[in-house]
């Protein structure tokens, strides 16, 4: 392909609301373009990527059995009554209804049109397992697009939909794909993690997720290096303390204290002189039609997807300021769980403190040595925090660390949810029946397309891995305009062309330097300069985007150095 007949446009300037170094980069080199919140449009270079980061997907679901289909974007509300799930993700859906009135939605997601798919067409054990995938675009109306590609409203996603007899089947099932998506995200040259998750509201009882390691992901990793545990920080275990087990502090009388204008942890602890670790906070929550009050020490972040799991309610919403003053008629600061009127959750380490301070559920006024037993007892004494760096690993008790990553690909095992709610069912051997043991498996395609952006660019622009490379060599005769840089270039671009390469040659006439600009933020692996010493001595340049150096060869070595660089030998 020729520069000057590419749609490659490159911009000067990142746009002010691009935020991450994928989005600007996109964005800049060419590769998107915004055409709506949250939705893009993938320009020639973006689609190259694209198309190879498919292709191995398609490879790797192919080779575990995985067989291709491709089914409606849109798609009928009854199937997703029949699931139970039309109410649940209200706004969040894209709506629309047809001539007729008749509701539909754009597919967020395929789990009822797969199993209603299946259901009519299969319908003995014999005809099990199942593994039908497809790769398409998703729709979510997210209510704050951003951060470019990874949270768009329109996506390419690759999702698997795994039908089997029993549980074992699925666990089969499951560890195919686990190894599939391994085997994935090697071949894309990603730093990824592998870690357990929540299965949130899809259900199902076993999950993980495939993290491309970024500081600007949105996902917190707890991992321990001593045993190789790691879980998403919704996940992950908290241990309840024995730091303090043994000790047997003497438990000092309650006693109300007057702590006018104090609100915050910062407050409590500056005023009353305590340290953080013997303040507890409160927190009241909406669940599903009532109030329900969270205790977590003062420096912890309550984990609300454990408190969700542990009351298995559909809404959780915390209480405002406003919403405390009318309910309880107090201030947010001053809420405790001694004397509560509604039922009290506590966090592990709640158990273990000792003549602790919390609010007295009276303005202006806070309780000095509260103590859990003695002083209230909780519904339930619970893991609620989020966990933190230096926690005990909850297998190996080591110390875990924390850090961030960015989601692009989640494997569930569902169970029969679905099925059972659709009433999706096979006849098994005895010849009863059952319905299909499940699970579901997602790539973000656009997704990682981004990620690997976010891992691999330097000042200069993108540096593609050669994998997904949208092109593998670009060939930069220094002066377009003299015919024997240009006749070297085109015949070397013919020879690589020859051996099935996908070579760019840049024939614009531009100033050497903005070539070689261009060249760098496009991010393609190898550069080929022919410039004109080099060329006298019948040398060409050689430059590989992740090094600085360059070096020279012959010109008829030239082809043979960029195979042996791309490592594709026939
Ligand atoms: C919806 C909306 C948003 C959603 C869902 C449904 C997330 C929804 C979970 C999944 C799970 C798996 C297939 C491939 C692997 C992942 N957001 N989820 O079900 F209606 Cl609006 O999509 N799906």
């Amino acid at each position: 392909m020729k520069s000057s007949e590419m749609f490659n446009p490159t911009l000067r300037e990142v746009p002010s609301d691009a935020e991450i170094v994928s989005h600007q980069l996109l964005l800049r080199a060419g590769f998107i373009r915004k055409t709506s919140g949250g939705v893009y449009s993938y320009l020639p270079l973006a689609f190259r990527v694209l198309k190879k980061i498919m292709n191995i997907v398609r490879e790797e679901m192919d080779r575990a059995g995985g067989q291709e289909l491709l089914m409606p974007i849109i798609q009928p509300a009854e199937l997703w009554q029949e699931s139970g799930r039309w109410d649940v993700y209200g706004d969040e859906m894209f709506r629309l209804k047809d001539r007729h009135n008749r509701p539909f939605a754009l597919g967020p997601t395929h789990e009822e049109i797969i199993t209603t798919l299946v259901n009519q067409d299969v319908h003995s054990y014999r005809d099990l397992p199942l593994l039908l995938y497809q790769i398409q675009n998703k729709y979510r109306d997210e209510i704050r697009p951003r951060f470019g590609l990874m949270r768009g409203r329109e996506f390419i996603m690759k999702d698997l939909y795994s039908f089997d007899i029993d549980e074992d089947g699925l666990g089969i099932s499951y560890n195919k794909m686990y190894e599939a998506y391994n085997r994935i995200f090697q071949r894309l040259n990603l730093k990824y993690r592998v870690v357990e998750a929540d299965s949130g509201a899809i259900g199902g009882n076993e999950s993980h997720e495939f993290m491309v390691l970024a500081d600007t992901g949105e996902a917190e990793i707890v991992y321990c290096d001593n045993c190789n545990y790691a879980a998403n920080v919704e996940k992950a275990v908290c241990l309840a303390d024995k730091s303090s087990e043994g000790e047997s502090a003497a438990l000092e009388p309650l006693e109300k204290v007057y702590t006018p204008g104090v609100r915050t942890v910062e407050d409590v602890m500056r005023e009353l002189d305590v340290p953080v670790h013997n303040i507890a906070k409160t927190l009241i929550y909406w669940a599903d039609g009532q109030y329900i009050g969270a205790v977590v020490r003062g420096d912890r972040e309550l984990n609300e997807i454990k408190l969700k799991n542990l009351l298995g309610c559909n809404n959780l919403l915390i209480a405002d300021e406003s919403q405390v003053r009318q309910v309880l008629g107090v201030s947010v600061g001053s809420l405790g769980p001694v004397g509560a009127e509604f039922k009290i959750y506590a966090d592990l380490e709640i158990a273990e403190m000792k003549n602790f301070v919390c609010g007295a559920n009276e303005d202006s006024y806070h309780l000095i040595n509260a103590n859990l037993g003695r002083d209230f007892v909780p519904e339930m004494i619970v893991d609620l925090r989020n966990a933190v760096e230096g926690d005990r690993c909850p297998v190996c008790e080591g110390l875990v660390g924390t850090t961030r990553g960015i989601e692009v690909g989640h494997i569930f095992k569902l169970g029969t949810k679905y099925s059972q709610a659709m009433k999706a069912t096979f006849l098994d051997s005895a010849g009863q029946e059952r319905p299909f043991v499940m699970g579901c498996y997602g790539i973000g395609v656009s997704r990682t397309m981004a990620a690997s952006v976010e891992q691999n660019s330097d000042e200069d622009g993108i540096i593609w891995p050669i994998p997904i490379a949208p092109y593998q060599v670009i060939i930069v005769p220094v002066n377009a305009k003299k015919s024997e840089q240009m006749e070297a270039a085109c015949s070397l671009y013919e020879q690589l062309a020859e051996k099935g390469l996908e070579v760019i040659l840049d024939d614009r006439d531009e100033r050497a330097g903005v070539k070689f600009k261009d060249a760098d933020l496009t991010g393609i692996p190898v550069r080929i300069t022919i410039g004109p010493k080099a060329l006298q001595d019948n040398k060409v340049e050689i430059k590989k985007r992740w090094e600085k150096e360059v070096f020279l060869v012959a010109i008829e070595e030239a082809v043979s150095q960029v195979e042996d660089i791309l490592n594709i030998k026939e």
